[in-house]
């Protein structure tokens, strides 16, 4: 009998997470990444003080998590590896505890039958490559496409499916527009330098792994849909200008290998182009992506701005647009994100119409809930029915997709277990089980069994 939403055969059926988020990062001789510096200089920052080393530990509990996945109907994972724990300051000397404890985890997913993702940068720059200016220097660039290498050598026999960069998009708007990562700089000209060469090192490590290696090898994107107030000329400018920065400044070179002409044109126009070399045009061109993996979490609604920018002013996207609120929306209250599921399909409307129909998943969909403790049952079992509704509709759409010819091929949850959550710290818990972090006693949620059986029978009825 057919299930209401039944996925197509060998969907990817898993969850994601990411190393600095998990593993606890005072174990096993791991350097040091801009978090564990910003965290001693700046607690404050970060919430009730909490810090990246207090984590699920899923350095001395992958066994039991990787068990947990398998009976949850998990066939992939993604995980991502640390720059600093391999490679300590980021170049030099491998880490031979960090090389048994990844192969260990590689062959623990694959003894148990869920293949493993692989992601290279998550979000967390060793501090040592930071101090000589992160993405903005060249060497930092040679250096993050040696610990790649490093990486296929060791574990590309196993590992088909990688991933240059999580979300490459989050550092610059964190560190260099919006001062929610370090270094905390705010300048535009910086941020477009950094997006720019973070690009390269895309293109670079891509072409690294070609030359050798015979699997797949992907970005994950955060892809935020623009939608403008209205259809009048001024507000679609606006969500155009969006689209332009916040998807297809990274979109389009990973998947076209070339940068929009209109963005181009635009920071020209404002005196912010990046400095680039001559041989780049072709690095991105010869290098596109074989797989792209999507994050969704929230549209863009935007409008035409009510006051032109005070020319005086340094440069910012947000000179283009404003924020619209849009009435009646349905939102995340604790994260404070809105929630849009038709959006996941207009992604993949998109892509399949304007990108080739590029393979693709959803890499990353979740849904973050404070004091999650609330909903514990009497099984002491948390009860999140709203987590299985999130996920449910946004699948509907993502079926929908699928019916309509998107090359859409697998969903992850982000996230696995609750985990630590950036500045956020353990405020939001995503997870599809809950973690006691004074025992690190993990729980399943309702979710995870419900999933469970989602993947399992391939689908859900309604
Ligand atoms: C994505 C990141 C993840 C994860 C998630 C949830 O942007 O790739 O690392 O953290 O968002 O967001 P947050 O943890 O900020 O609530």
């Amino acid at each position: 009998m057919s299930l209401d939403y039944q996925f197509p055969k060998d969907f990817w059926w898993g969850s994601a997470a990411s190393a600095t988020q998990i593993e606890g990062s005072k174990n096993g001789g791991t350097g040091k990444t801009i978090w564990d510096h910003w965290f001693e200089t700046s607690p404050n920052r970060f919430f009730d003080n909490v810090g990246p080393y207090q984590t699920s530990d899923f350095y001395h509990h992958y066994k039991e998590d990787i068990q947990s996945m398998q009976k949850m109907g998990h066939n992939t994972f993604r995980l991502s590896l640390s720059w600093a724990r391999l490679i300590p300051g980021g170049e030099g000397k491998v880490n031979t505890e960090a090389v048994a404890f990844y192969n260990s985890v590689i062959d623990e997913l694959i003894k148990r039958g869920i293949t493993p993702f692989v992601n290279l940068f998550h979000f967390d720059m060793p501090m040592e490559m930071q101090e000589k200016g992160g993405w903005e220097n060249k060497e930092v660039i040679d250096a993050f496409v040696n610990y790649a290498k490093t990486a296929f050598e060791l574990f590309a026999d196993r590992v088909k499916i990688w991933f240059t960069f999580n979300e490459p998009i989050v550092p610059v708007e964190g560190g260099y527009l919006y001062d929610f990562h370090y270094p905390n700089i705010v300048d535009a000209k910086q941020a477009i330098q950094v997006a720019y060469n973070t690009m390269i090192a895309h293109a670079k490590v891509t072409e690294a792994y070609h030359q050798y290696y015979k699997g797949k090898i992907g970005i994950i994107l955060n892809l935020t849909p623009s939608y403008p107030r209205s259809n009048n000329p001024a507000d679609l400018r606006a969500s155009r200008i969006c689209d332009l920065f916040f998807n297809r400044s990274f979109l389009d070179p990973a998947v076209k290998g070339e940068y929009p002409s209109e963005l181009i044109s635009l920071l020209k126009e404002y005196g912010q182009l990046p400095e680039k070399q001559n041989e780049d045009a072709s690095l991105l061109k010869n290098n596109i992506v074989d797989l792209l993996g999507v994050n969704y979490y929230q549209p863009r609604r935007v409008k035409a701005k009510e006051n032109i920018p005070n020319p005086y002013s340094p440069f910012m996207p947000e000179w283009f647009f404003d924020n619209y609120e849009m009435p009646g929306r349905k939102m995340n209250p604790y994260r404070g994100w809105e929630i849009y599921e038709k959006g996941m399909y207009d992604i993949m409307i998109d892509l399949k119409e304007n990108y080739n129909n590029i393979e693709s998943f959803i890499s990353e969909n979740g849904m973050g809930v404070q004091n999650e403790e609330r909903f514990l049952s009497g099984k002491q079992r948390i009860e999140d029915d709203y987590r299985i509704d999130f996920i449910k509709e946004h699948l509907k759409w993502l079926h929908k997709a699928i019916e309509e010819g998107c090359n859409v091929k697998g969903y992850h949850l982000w996230t696995f277990m609750d985990n630590w959550s950036w500045t956020n710290a353990y405020k939001n818990r995503y997870g599809f089980f809950s973690v006691d972090l004074n025992t690190q006693k993990r729980t399943a949620k309702k979710s995870a069994l419900w999933f469970a059986e989602v993947s399992k029978q391939n689908g859900f009825n309604v």
